[in-house]
Order: C-alpha cells, then structure tokens, then sequence
C-alpha cells in the first residue's frame, strides 16, 4: 500500500470529457437475464434506463451498459442479441450528461453502440477477438484494457503466479503495446488489472495490497471489486447481496494508490466513501 495522487488527465470522450484528477464511479448495468448480481431484474429496457437515471443521481459520472455476461459459465449469447440487448439503452441514455461505457469484446457490438451515442470500450478481452484491435484504432475512443488469462470458462485453471502484480503489469503492457502498435492512441487507454479474472482470493488481496505499482505503467487505471468473490470471502463467506460495504472499503483502498475510476453495483455508497475521502483531503 502507497499513497499515490490521481493523475492529472482529461479524458476526452466524445462531446463529454471526464477529469481523472477525481474518482469516478462507473456504474454497473447489466442488461443480460442471467446477470448474477441483480438477478436479471433489469432486462427489460426501460427498467434498464430507469436503473441508469438512478445510478446518475445517486453519483455515477459513467455508466457501463452489458449485454454478455462474462459470469464463469453464463451462457454464450450471439452478437445480435448483445446489439438488440445493449444499443436501445444506449440510445436512451445518450440524452443525458453521463459517459456511456460498454461491456463487450465484440468489435460489431461496439461499433454500433458508438453510432447510438456510446462513448468508452469496455472490454475484458483486451482486444483479442479478431478486428478488435484495428476497431479500436478506427473508432478512436478510450479503451479499458484489462488483464486476464484465457476465457471466462478457463481462467480459473490459469492463476499459476510467482508474482501476480509483476506478472500482470508485464501481461497488460503486452496488450497496450498491440493496442498501439495498431494505432490507438496513448491518450484513449486506460487499464485495470481484471480482478478476479483468473486470479484467486489471495492473489487478488496482493493485486489490491499492490495495486500502486500499476501508476508505473503511465494510464489512468480503474478498479472493479464490486462485490467479487473474494470479497465475500474476506467477509466470511458473505453472499453478493451482503458485500457491498467489503466493496467501498476496497475499492477506497484502490482509490488511494491511484485509481481514477471505480465499477461499482452500490454507486451511492461507492460516492459517498469517496465524498468522506475528498473532504478529508482538502482539510
Ligand atoms: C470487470 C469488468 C466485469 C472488471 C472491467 C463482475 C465487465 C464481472 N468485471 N470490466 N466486467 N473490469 N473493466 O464481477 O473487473 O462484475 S463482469
């Protein structure tokens, strides 16, 4: 654990732009029947929107709309469906002042959603699928890029680590440099070291114990703990329904070694820790 500052960046996203020099939360909205954590109960498009608006009141300056669900074992859902899913939301949302993320590692989602007012590409694929890297160059948006090994189906087998934070800096920075190798630019990357994503309970721990060292790479970073399950396993086995103070105290700790940006399921929560952390900065 070290004190870090945020980095002193705007980032520009389409008409909207976003000072990284304060947290942000980035809300979670999940557009998918079998998405764990809300149990589907936003489905429907206009719970969907409603759920949005929420969020944005409650604190939310983002907002990342998903209509896969990259849950170990969720099933598959076609590039169609992610698009009929994911691209009304986001012609909904984009009225409002409040940047639109999306979820998805699919270079066809992303493209229309950014014709329906998207604004950030949120993908835990790192830009492996085939086109995504020259999709992301052209579209010319800021990109999450995120550590993982494998699938979402695999990745649980693949958390072999002599160093977890060393290796995911050097496993992250190998997607960065793909990434500007095909011409995304430096200033439309961010990075998050994917917890949870072939990681387990302790790894994940040294990841967050660690997580300054990421500022040594030179990108904004997010954090996205929300109620993981090594969360709940740091609260005695809490459920995910019963994990989202664990996920405030978390991602705080994140905030504090630099993390300009949070992906939070309890948005007001989440705001409210990092309102008590700025007034105590600025004293
Ligand atoms: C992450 C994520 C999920 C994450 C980023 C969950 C979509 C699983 N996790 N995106 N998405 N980082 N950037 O537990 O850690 O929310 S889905």
């Amino acid at each position: 654990m070290r004190l870090i500052p945020l980095p002193k960046q705007i980032l520009k996203c389409g008409r909207l732009s976003l000072d990284l020099s304060k947290p942000h939360v980035m809300g979670i909205l999940n557009v998918t029947p079998d998405s764990f954590s809300d149990g589907g109960a936003h489905n429907e498009k206009d719970q969907a929107v409603q759920h949005a608006l929420q969020m944005i009141e409650d604190g939310a300056t983002v907002i990342d709309i998903g209509g896969e669900s990259t849950r170990p074992g969720a099933s598959p859902v076609s590039i169609e469906e992610e698009i009929r899913r994911v691209v009304p939301v986001v012609e909904a949302l984009s009225q409002y002042d409040v940047v639109l993320s999306i979820d998805t590692s699919e270079p066809q989602v992303i493209r229309e959603a950014v014709k329906a007012g998207a604004h950030i590409w949120n993908d835990v694929r790192a830009l492996t699928r085939p086109h995504a890297l020259a999709t992301a160059a052209a579209l010319n948006i800021p990109i999450m890029i995120m550590h993982m090994r494998g699938e979402p189906t695999t990745m649980n087998n693949l958390d072999q680590y002599d160093d977890v934070t060393l290796e995911v800096i050097v496993e992250l920075q190998k997607r960065v440099d793909d990434a500007l190798a095909a011409g995304v630019k430096a200033e439309n990357i961010m990075i998050d070291p994917g917890f949870g994503f072939a990681k387990n309970a302790q790894q994940n721990l040294k990841l967050l114990q660690e997580f300054y060292k990421l500022n040594e790479m030179g990108y904004p970073i997010l954090s996205a703990l929300s109620r993981k399950r090594f969360i709940g396993e740091a609260l005695n086995g809490a459920d995910a329904q019963h994990r989202a103070v664990g996920s405030v105290a978390a991602h705080l700790m994140s905030i504090q070694q630099g993390a300009c940006m949070v992906r939070a399921h309890d948005v007001k929560a989440t705001h409210d820790a990092i309102l008590m952390w700025q007034a105590m900065q600025q004293a």
